[in-house]
């Protein structure tokens, strides 16, 4: 077996894991464990040398005063570097010096892996590194506490949302992600060759989702990457994001989906709070949970507000980066809270399939939700009624036919029906008050990256 001729791959046998860090307490005292995980830090004091081992959970003190350890372990422990990958045995000593309470005495240090020099550290605060570089070398920039953790709470923010949603009948679905047609607009579109054909990525699960309901399940949810290709860097612009899809039939109003939205979010963020302390500790952010129900604001009104604050909007104005911090600002001293539904887009703003407002003349029924400044959500009221959907593809300037896949179904008794999109990395972006999105990504790809 000569290619393995300087690799320990001897199976772990009795070198197998009994205990995560984070269960190293005081109350082991006395017992033996063994844990597996990578060499943090060493410091050599001379006659007693420490390692930090750090594993999926945390860290975990291992001491070595000289005299009370083998000579094998002792010169073992000399020779380790950073992000060794190590089985280490020993009895926990109860020791209230140390944050956890417990420290381990080896009775033996096996290296299951070495590790070359390393690129960027893992030990945190040591040098401060661009997020370029980070990204280049991804793979040990997660194995970081504080980078790791960012991606724990994105796991409980989606976990705990479907929880919700999957609580509430919703059935979770699997739509194509190379597609015939744009649903956002053309703008961007990332084209595919697909054999003879011009395909192209989804940027949103938009029509799929809403003919789902149409194919007779009444609430559906999707949580799948969606492709926009964004010409320009931006901090809360990604090419490929996930995006956290719900649509429900049967709806009274676009206030149905609203309260859903703002429901599923409490629970998630409730959760979130609990079951992940440790992690938002790490990151030292302090998660406040909206209060219920989430303050309303029609569109007029924020442009008013705007223009109040010195912006000059007209009602058909997009909200721009700009104007969203400025709201984020007014947001919380008007109102006392920094998440909002803007309510009442002008159709000019919106989609196509929006279904125009009942009571704003020119405006729809629909919302953005916004979240310390920032649009994490965008939804509505979908016209169901076939002959008005047509007319309103072609207001857009789309030729109907192009769409008839979505469009046909329409003609057999759609039920009324609305739904959301919501950008699963802004959301914990601005939960966790992080600057950049990719950040909150765990793989970015913008402009210029396509790897790692
Ligand atoms: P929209 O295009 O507004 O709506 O997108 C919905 C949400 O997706 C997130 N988002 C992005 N996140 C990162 N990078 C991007 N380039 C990016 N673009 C959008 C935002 C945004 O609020 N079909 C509709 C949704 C619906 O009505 O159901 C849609 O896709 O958080």
């Amino acid at each position: 077996m000569d290619f393995y001729k300087n690799a320990d791959v001897k199976p772990l046998d009795d070198w197998t894991r009994t205990h995560y860090s984070n269960q190293i307490g005081p109350d082991l005292d006395g017992q033996d464990v063994t844990l597996v995980g990578w060499m943090h830090i060493l410091r050599d004091k001379g006659r007693i040398k420490f390692i930090i081992l750090r594993d999926e959970y945390g860290t975990v003190q291992i001491t070595l005063p000289q005299k009370k350890v083998s000579e094998e372990v002792f010169e073992t422990s000399g020779t380790l570097k950073p992000e060794y990958a190590l089985a280490i045995r020993g009895k926990v000593v109860a020791a209230k010096q140390v944050a956890s309470g417990a420290e381990i005495i080896p009775t033996g240090i096996r290296i299951i892996n070495t590790a070359e020099r390393l690129p960027i550290d893992v030990v945190e605060g040591k040098v401060d590194i661009d997020l370029d570089t980070r990204l280049n070398h991804r793979i040990l920039d997660l194995r970081k506490p504080s980078v790791n953790a960012i991606f724990w709470i994105q796991h409980s923010l989606v976990r705990f949302a479907r929880e919700y949603l999957e609580d509430n009948r919703f059935v979770e679905i699997h739509t194509p992600k190379i597609v015939a047609e744009a649903t956002e607009g053309g703008a961007n579109l990332f084209e595919v060759k697909y054999f003879e054909k011009q395909a192209y990525l989804a940027q949103s699960p938009q029509f799929y989702k809403q003919l789902m309901l149409l194919a007779g399940f009444g609430r559906v949810f999707e949580i799948a990457p969606v492709f926009r290709a964004e010409k320009h860097n931006t901090r809360r612009h990604i090419n490929e994001y996930t995006s956290f899809d719900f649509e429900m039939a049967w709806i009274r109003d676009v206030d149905d989906v609203m309260k859903m939205e703002e429901n599923m979010l409490h629970h998630s963020f409730t959760k979130t709070r609990e079951v992940m302390a440790e992690q938002l500790e790490t990151l030292e952010v302090e998660l406040e949970v909206p209060k219920l129900p989430f303050k309303r604001v029609k569109y007029t009104e924020a442009v008013d507000l705007l223009n109040e604050a010195g912006k000059d909007l007209s009602i058909t104005d997009d909200l721009d980066p700009e104007a969203e911090r400025i709201l984020g600002k007014l947001f919380p001293e008007k109102f006392g809270t920094d998440m909002v539904f803007i309510t009442h887009y002008p159709l000019e703003l919106r989609p196509a399939y929006t279904m125009p407002s009942m009571t704003d003349d020119g405006m729809t029924e629909s919302f953005d939700l916004t979240y310390k400044g920032m649009e994490i959500t965008t939804g509505g009221q979908r016209i169901h009624l076939h002959d008005l959907l047509v007319e309103r593809f072609k207001a857009k300037g789309f030729n109907p036919d192009a769409f008839a896949f979505y469009l046909d179904p329409f003609k057999y008794g759609a039920p009324p029906h609305g739904g959301l999109g919501l950008g699963v990395e802004r959301l914990t972006m601005q939960l966790l008050d992080i600057q950049n999105i990719r950040e909150a990504t765990l793989l970015p790809r913008d402009r210029d990256r396509l790897t790692p």
